[in-house]
This record gives C-alpha cells, sequence and structure tokens, in this order.
C-alpha cells in the first residue's frame, strides 16, 4: 500500500531533517514561498503563515505561486502577499533567492514556471508536504529537493508548519497565522471529518483557539459565500449524475456548456467530488470536467474502503488514497470510458479480498 512507505521517513530523520531545515531558514536571507497551482486552503493557509513567520524574523520573503488563487481565500490576505509569478518580472528577484520552501506540493510539475525557473537558476529547495510525490521525472527522476519534510500522515500541510512553530518559532503564533492554519486544516480534513482526521487535527484546533481564532467566521468566510452561479451549477451536475450498475459508482461529466449555461467557471466546481461521495452507496466518485474538447480534468473521491490515487496516477495525476485527481490530455468521454473498467476491477478485488484486507488506516 502507497501510504505505508513513509515509515522510514519517521521520527528520527524527520527531526533532523526539520532541524536541518530550520538552520537553512535562518541563515537565508532572500526567501520565496510557493504551492501548486489553482492553490487550496492548505496550500494558501500554509504559505501565508509562513511568510509572516520569516516577515517577523527580517527575511526578504514573497510568495509566488503558478496561478491565482480563489477569491473565498482573499480574507486570509488583506496586505496582498499572494502574487502570481511572472517570469518577465519575477525571475530576477527569484535568481537571487537563497531558499525556496514549497508547500503541499505532492506533484513537482504542478509548480508550473515557478518549478522551472527556480530549477534553472539551482535554488536550494525544501518542501513541507503530506502527499505522495510525483512529477520529477523533469529533473532526472529524483526529488530536487535539499530538505524534504514529508509526512503522509500529517491531516494538513498546515499541520506541519504549525508543528514546525510550536517546536522552532521563539515568538507565539499569531491569530493571523493561525487563522491561516485553520483554514488549512479545516479545508483539508472537511472540517474534522475525512478519515485524516486524527488527534493531532484537533490539537492543532486547540492551539489555533487559545491563538484567538473564531471558528464560526473562519467557516463562514471559507463555506458560507458561495455563488448563485455555483449553486445553479450544483444543480445541473445532480440532475446529469449517473451510477454503475452496482451503485457504488457516481460520476458527472460537467461540460462546458453546462458551465456556460450556468454562468460559472472551472473554479465553481471546487468542492462538488466530496459532494458525489455522500450519496449513499458510493464507493467512489467521479467527477470529469471538461477543459476543452481535448482536455479533461478529473477528480476522484472515495469512501475509504479503496484506495483510488493508483488510477489517478494511471490517467498522469497522483494524490491521497481517497482523494486524487489528474488532469488528462482527451476528452472526456474517452476518460471515463478507461476509468470505469478499472474502478470496476478494483471494486471487485475488493471483494474477493474483503476479509483478507485490514484497514489500516
Ligand atoms: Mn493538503
Amino acid at each position: 500500500m502507497v501510504t505505508d512507505s513513509h515509515s522510514s521517513l519517521e521520527t528520527a530523520d524527520m527531526d533532523t531533517a526539520w532541524k536541518r531545515f530550520d538552520e537553512v531558514v535562518r541563515s537565508s536571507r532572500r526567501i520565496l514561498l510557493s504551492t501548486h497551482e489553482n492553490p487550496d486552503g492548505d496550500g494558501i493557509g500554509s504559505q501565508l503563515a509562513f511568510c509572516e513567520h520569516l516577515k517577523d524574523l527580517g527575511k526578504e520573503c514573497r510568495i509566488l505561486n503558478g496561478t491565482n488563487i480563489p477569491a473565498i481565500y482573499g480574507f486570509l490576505d488583506p496586505e496582498g502577499w499572494i502574487e502570481v509569478y511572472r517570469r518577465k518580472d519575477d525571475e530576477e528577484w527569484l535568481a537571487g533567492c537563497e531558499l525556496a520552501i514549497v508547500f503541499d506540493l505532492g506533484d513537482f510539475r504542478r509548480l508550473r514556471e515557478v518549478g522551472e525557473d527556480l530549477l534553472r537558476h539551482s535554488i536550494a529547495l525544501a518542501s513541507i508536504d503530506h502527499h505522495p510525490q510525483s512529477g520529477f521525472e523533469v529533473v532526472g527522476g529524483t526529488l530536487p529537493y535539499a530538505h524534504l519534510m514529508l509526512d503522509y500522515s500529517a491531516p494538513s500541510t498546515g499541520t506541519l508548519v504549525w508543528e514546525y512553530f510550536s517546536k522552532y518559532r521563539q515568538a507565539p503564533i499569531t491569530r493571523t497565522m493561525a487563522e491561516a492554519l485553520y483554514t488549512a486544516l479545516i479545508t483539508d480534513t472537511g472540517s474534522f471529518r475525512y478519515d485524516n482526521t486524527n488527534e493531532r487535527a484537533h490539537h492543532m484546533a486547540i492551539d489555533m483557539l487559545r491563538a484567538g481564532i473564531k471558528p464560526y467566521l473562519v467557516h463562514r468566510r471559507v463555506y458560507e459565500e458561495r455563488e448563485r452561479a455555483q449553486v445553479r451549477l450544483l444543480g445541473a451536475i445532480t440532475a446529469s449524475l449517473q451510477y454503475s450498475d452496482d451503485g457504488r459508482i457516481s460520476w458527472c461529466a460537467l461540460t462546458q456548456e453546462m458551465l456556460k449555461n450556468a454562468g460559472a467557471t472551472r473554479k465553481d466546481v471546487d468542492g462538488f467530488s466530496d459532494f458525489l461521495r455522500t450519496i449513499k452507496g458510493v464507493e467512489v466518485a467521479v467527477l470529469l470536467t471538461e477543459v476543452d474538447t481535448s482536455q479533461t480534468k478529473v477528480s476522484f473521491r472515495s469512501k475509504g474502503n479503496l484506495a483510488i490515487n493508483d488510477v489517478a496516477n494511471i490517467m498522469g495525476g497522483g494524490g491521497h488514497p481517497f482523494a486524487s485527481g489528474a488532469l488528462v490530455k482527451e476528452p472526456w468521454q474517452q476518460v471515463i470510458a478507461r476509468i470505469l473498467p478499472l474502478l470496476e476491477e478494483k471494486l471487485a478485488a475488493l471483494d474477493t479480498n474483503e476479509e483478507g484486507i485490514s484497514d489500516g488506516s
């Protein structure tokens, strides 16, 4: 099983990695922070909290991402610290960095031009993450990080940042840092509902409360600002939902036409695949979003009996065992035709092996 490979990185090794990382953070003057394209609450919260920490330490620090952040997370960044990387304007600054820290990345390619330029200028790279690592074929097949703080059992990357602050930050965690980190935590655990919710998640929440956050205010900003277009889109999705014969797979293709009719964009799709998983009897939910006639974004969600990131890998993507995705250069009709037999096969194997499998998580 994929999730077992982290054992070699645990305890002593990890302590050493964090210590070395802290030393390099302290000795670096100019530091770049980044996260994956189409960043989520975890990547954004982690980098904002870390940016505040670095500014406290007097570092010259910028957050440069491959793409824009979703508008709902704007409340976390009143000063506008998060920028979209523009090679033309920003490469010179990047080239003068002594360290780059990437958060919640998983697939190196998801840094886009930021990653390409960091490699070209041989900037020392550190990664804080809880995803299986992929996409480093581009750098010769080995992980490009001088410092890799990888912990699959962390409920969020923000949790790792919090643990780092708890140990290495002299000043207390501020309310704004805590708000960013709490956002990372709730968005990655589905507000303490997903299988990655563990003691660490709740300990962290207590610490964030002590730092002065108001959970209902954060929840309101993140979950109760839905656009009407998004609600119309949800209607279109539920109306066109399909099921496998045994009802264990639910899937839906969200076409450009559906987006247009709802007055929505792909950004509005966030979170819908989680919703499809909530249906009784469904083990795996698949949401296909038509990027254009030759490209499809696919999201997989599993209820927890079947790891599905191997299917995402086959499709050229990756992610967590129960939540993963891929961008496939094929029309959605072809993509679903490839995916359904793979999932059916896995479900059939699950039936056969049922007694032999113990749920390790
Ligand atoms: Mn994450």
